[in-house]
């Protein structure tokens, strides 16, 4: 069989790199088999989109009545909508999106204003929430009458805004719990541990855009095919690798930092028992920073420092839901003090320092501290 021309660069070129680093060359037949994987996956006509796999979540519920594939199917429109906007937010000028003058002249909503809008009306209309706590609105939004449901939705509509102007990926977080009595809720109903969450996903905007859920049964991800509009199944049971070779922080504030956390980077750097140092990645969006570690393994920390006691991070939106996906993906979440998920938050927007990732990279931050506590502090 003759190979296309590309074929044949690609692998000529991949044998001269594996020769040089002395790795046993592919064979062409390797090389096929994989090409035709890769035609096969093209071609698959059993697709499992969200929806779908939700409906099958259903069915190990008996009782269920299909309430969380509706709100599901309600936050993915969310999702799809901000998609499209942030595709097109390199498109300002032209288009008047994200703060720009549009060509009737009116001021257009700025991206995380307009997300969090989508969000909002997505979420009420859905007819199955109740609670609603969003990092874009002080007070948490209550409704009311016959859209009245049984779940609170925590919510980070553009999270990593900062990132907007330069095309660098953002996401939304959310984080689900269920109400405790349907006909009276209240702020209690929000403030409580991440233990009780039911699920909770983010979704990034980035090269792809990617859609990643835990209903507390493992964690899937589903990638946005913009033909069909479908969130598709593409990583199935995330598992995030017990240690990882990257760890992910604004070194910036490293003078404010505390004893464990700056012992611990020093670790990463300057490994004392042989082994290699760690990479250092950092986006500065959580959503994708997140999504790294879960994939590559590694960890990813926002610590407590001298000027900001509790971190930046906040407890309902961003540290219960992605502290959620890590324990679901086999990792583990840390706040300097207890596991994240355990803690009770008592204002919605209250914030807390956050170390999560590989089990076992957490585990050593977790030994630095308790250390610290049992020595007192040493800096
Ligand atoms: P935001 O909610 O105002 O966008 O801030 C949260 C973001 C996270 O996405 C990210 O992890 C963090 O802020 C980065 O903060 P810093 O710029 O201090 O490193
Ligand atoms: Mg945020």
């Amino acid at each position: 069989m003759l190979l296309p021309p590309l074929a044949i660069c690609i692998l000529t070129r991949s044998l001269a790199t594996s020769h040089d680093r002395e790795e046993p060359a592919p064979s062409v037949a390797s090389y096929l088999a994989r090409e035709m994987d890769h035609a096969a996956e093209a071609q698959r006509t059993d697709l499992m989109t969200i929806t779908r796999h939700a409906l099958n979540e259903q069915g190990r519920h008996p009782e269920s009545r299909g309430d969380f594939t509706i709100l599901l199917s309600h936050i993915v429109l969310g999702c799809k909508f901000v998609a499209s906007a942030v595709n097109k937010a390199g498109l300002a000028k032209l288009i008047g999106l994200a703060g720009e003058t549009n060509i009737q002249g009116e001021e257009q909503k700025k991206l995380d204003v307009l997300s969090n809008e989508v969000f909002v009306k997505a979420l009420v209309s859905s007819g199955r929430t109740c609670v609603l706590v969003s990092e874009e609105n002080e007070e948490a939004i209550f409704v009311d009458g016959p859209l009245r449901g049984k779940y609170c939705v925590c919510f980070d509509p553009l999270d990593g805004s900062s990132n907007i102007d330069c095309g660098v990926s953002i996401g939304t977080i959310f984080g689900i719990y269920m109400i405790k009595d349907k006909d009276n809720a209240t702020l209690e109903d929000v403030l409580q541990p991440g233990t009780n969450m039911i699920a909770a996903g983010y979704c990034m905007y980035g090269s792809s855009c990617t859609l990643v859920l835990s209903t507390g049964n493992g964690v899937n991800g589903f990638t946005l095919d913009p033909s069909l509009g479908e969130f598709i199944l593409t990583h199935p049971n995330i598992k995030i690798p017990s240690k990882g070779k990257i760890y992910s922080v604004n070194e910036g504030n490293a003078r404010n930092w505390d004893a464990p956390t700056a012992k611990f980077v020093e670790k990463c750097k300057f490994p004392q028992d042989g082994s290699s140092p760690k990479s250092l990645r950092y986006i500065g969006s959580m959503v994708a920073d997140v999504h790294r570690t879960l994939l590559y393994g590694g960890i990813f920390l926002y610590p407590a420092d001298k000027k900001s006691l509790n971190g930046k991070l906040r407890v309902l939106y961003e540290v219960f839901p992605m502290s959620f996906l890590m324990e679901q993906a086999g990792g583990q979440s840390f706040t300097g003090k207890q596991r994240a998920l355990e803690l009770v938050p008592t204002e919605i927007h209250q914030r807390s320092p956050i170390f999560l990732g590989s089990y076992g990279d957490v585990e050593e931050i977790k030994s630095l501290y308790a250390s610290e506590s049992s020595t007192g502090p040493s800096a």
